[in-house]
């Protein structure tokens, strides 16, 4: 019996404060656990499959999510309706909301994830900065504090050297950043960095860091239970983003070396011991061209690519984190944890690549997922159903696992080609354009991987390709018709053939 088994979970039921793909993830770890599920939905998600896939529904309001899946106090009294002791926030809507987990921690419940404390600190990049710099953490230089002074912050600017950037203490996901290319811009960009802030999340707090021109995003996840044990699960890279948006995640990442690797998850590790982090947490990092890396932020919440770390690691990241909030010891140390294998996965979106990335909206017409070794789809649709025009655009993620990288993609190339998707214009050809581009093949990308290489015509040579290959096998089954005698079975098999290769 595992030593922690005694430590009987107070967690018998659970319920998930989100929807989608997350919301069904979440539940199946709360299955194989024996935990009852509680799903909340909005108007718009009804027939959605994380209701039918959970124990008990509630509907808590309208469908934007600002009247429902926002609405903290909902949630909280949909527990109390049901009796859920604990919930799970996903990731976006209130996952990184500290106001939201003190609410919860008032009503007696808990939440899966860390601390208010820990949450609010690592909210903000200054106050993060603040906490990490306890630790000798690298990072890029710049002002650790807020910007007061502008004359004061141009001549910190000048020292750094340019180009630099002006981020949002309060901005995430790269909103409210501007990068200074003179110092005859600097006060101007500063203003509108200021006021951007500003409106956008009513915090004009900025500062300022040297601009890395071509990095590489490299992310450590890292576990830490409530009795001081953090253990780092290794990379996941994700440098192949669009406007910030990430698209293709791997782990591990093609560049690190085993020496980088360990001292990166050393810093992560301790970027979370600076906020005595409880939960699934993932520290940021930036990669410049010599391989030095440079902290940026935290996020406190399970991430969307999360899959990719399960696959090498073999851990069931929504299953520790129940272990923890129900205050279970991590039943493993980092000696124990290692990698293996190659892990990758694809966001793909209902948007058209073609088209500017411009969200599709309509009915999966239809919907069908590959199969076989090696491939997870996460996703919360199934053929038939509508994608709501009030959520996030993505419809599933497609993650492939390989002995090495080579094998994950062109697994990811197979699933993708098997995948069948009518309907709706989605990021799958974008995914095999990706998969196929020599740069991600053999590792030499950086965070402007999708600008460089990537246009609407991308997608139409390949189409030229395959309309070049039709017509020369059209020219070939002809020459053998006229060969051969007519009406011969050799038509019929070729043509099913001819259709299976030209089908994407
Ligand atoms: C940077 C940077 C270059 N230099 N900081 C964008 C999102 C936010 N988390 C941090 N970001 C960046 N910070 C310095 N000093 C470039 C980015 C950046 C980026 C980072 C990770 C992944 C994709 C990115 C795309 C553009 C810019």
């Amino acid at each position: 019996m595992p030593e922690n088994a005694k430590l009987q979970t107070p967690i018998s039921k659970l319920l998930i404060a989100n929807r989608g793909e997350i919301a069904l993830r979440i539940m199946r770890s709360a299955k194989e656990m024996g935990i009852k599920t509680v799903a909340v939905f909005s108007e718009a998600d009804r027939n959605a499959l994380h209701v039918r896939y959970a124990d008990e529904a509630i509907c808590i309001g309208p469908p934007p999510s600002s009247e429902s899946y926002l609405r903290g106090e909902k949630i909280i009294d949909a527990c109390k309706q049901t009796g859920a002791q604990a919930i799970h926030p996903g990731y976006g809507f209130l996952s990184e909301n500290a106001g939201f987990a003190k609410m919860v921690a008032d009503a007696g419940l808990i939440l899966i994830g860390p601390s208010p404390e820990a949450m609010e600190t690592m909210g903000n990049k200054l106050s993060a900065k603040a906490a990490a710099l306890k630790y000798n953490i690298p990072m890029v230089p710049g002002t650790d504090e807020a910007i007061d002074d502008v004359a004061a912050a141009k001549q910190r600017a000048v020292e750094v050297g340019f180009p630099i950037l002006i981020k949002a203490a309060a901005g995430g996901g790269g909103k409210g950043m501007r990068i200074v290319e003179k110092a005859d811009d600097f006060e101007e960009q500063m203003q509108l960095a200021v006021s951007e802030a500003t409106s956008a999340f009513g915090d004009g707090a900025v500062f300022i860091e040297r601009y890395v021109s071509s990095p590489r995003h490299i992310e450590i996840q890292v576990l830490g239970d409530t009795h001081g044990h953090i253990v780092h699960l290794f990379e996941r890279e994700c440098s192949v983003q669009r406007r910030h948006q990430k698209v293709v995640e791997e782990a591990p990442s093609a560049v690190l070396t085993e020496e980088i690797r360990q001292k990166m998850g050393k810093c992560a590790v301790d970027v979370a011991r600076s906020v005595n982090y409880t939960g699934a947490g993932t520290v940021e990092f930036i990669l410049d061209e010599n391989l030095d890396f440079f902290f940026l932020e935290m996020n406190t919440r399970l991430q969307v690519e999360h899959p990719v770390t399960e696959l090498i690691t073999g851990i069931d990241l929504v299953k520790e984190q129940i272990k923890i909030a129900s205050g279970e010891k991590l039943s493993f140390s980092q000696e124990d944890l290692k990698i293996s294998g190659h892990a990758i996965e694809l966001r793909v979106y209902a948007e058209d690549p073609a088209n500017s990335f411009l969200p599709d909206i309509g009915t999966l017409q239809t919907y069908k997922t590959p199969k076989g070794n090696g491939v997870r789809v996460d996703d919360g649709f199934e053929q038939g159903m509508e994608i709501p025009i009030y959520y996030d655009p993505m419809i599933a993620k497609l993650v492939t696992y390989g002995k090495d990288r080579g094998e994950a993609i062109e697994r990811m190339i197979r699933a993708i080609e098997e995948y069948e998707i009518t309907g709706i214009e989605t990021t799958l050809g974008f995914g095999k354009f990706v998969m196929q581009h020599e740069a991600f093949r053999t590792g030499k990308f950086d965070t402007h991987f999708v600008g460089k290489y990537f246009n609407s015509e991308s997608l139409k040579a390949e189409n030229e390709d395959e309309a070049l290959i039709a017509a020369i096998i059209a020219t070939r089954i002809f020459q053998q018709q006229k060969q051969f005698a007519v009406g011969s079975t050799t038509s019929k098999s070729s043509s099913d053939w001819r259709k299976n290769r030209l089908r994407h």
